[in-house]
């Protein structure tokens, strides 16, 4: 905000001028994990994939046949509480079922350490 100082030698003003530059922090964005396993059937992860990540059938088909072969794979990356609420509701479907498929949360490190927090080291969760 501009204000006036009395420079002290009369009548003359001297304007200064305060600049504020907010700078947002990037939220830190979280891996969703889909692993495979035996028994879940094909189908019911497509499903999944569908109903909980908004994913059309064949993004999801293609998704779930790279678990299945690759063992994991990144479902998309999310803020924590969406990342940790997506995982829930796998987990509760899967429950439903009685199959066992697995989604988990992984940190982004790949994420340029550009949230303006820690010493870039990446190491910053360890105490
Ligand atoms: N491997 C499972 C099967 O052959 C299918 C599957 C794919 C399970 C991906 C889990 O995340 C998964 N029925």
């Amino acid at each position: 905000m501009p204000h006036f100082e009395d420079d002290q030698q009369g009548d003359s003003k001297v304007l200064t001028k305060t600049k504020t530059k907010t700078r947002l922090a990037r939220p830190r964005l979280y891996k969703v994990l889909l692993h495979n396993d035996d028994f879940t059937p094909r189908e019911f992860v497509v499903m999944v994939l569908q109903h909980v990540f908004h994913m059309t059938e064949s993004d999801a088909s293609r998704l779930m046949l790279y678990v299945h072969k690759n063992g994991v794979g990144v479902v998309g990356l999310y803020p924590f509480s969406v990342a940790e609420t997506k995982v829930a509701e796998v987990g509760s479907l899967a429950q439903q079922a009685e199959v066992p498929l697995l989604c988990t949360i992984e940190p982004d490190e790949g994420d340029g350490k550009g949230d303006g927090e820690g010493d870039g080291s990446g190491n910053d969760d360890v105490n």
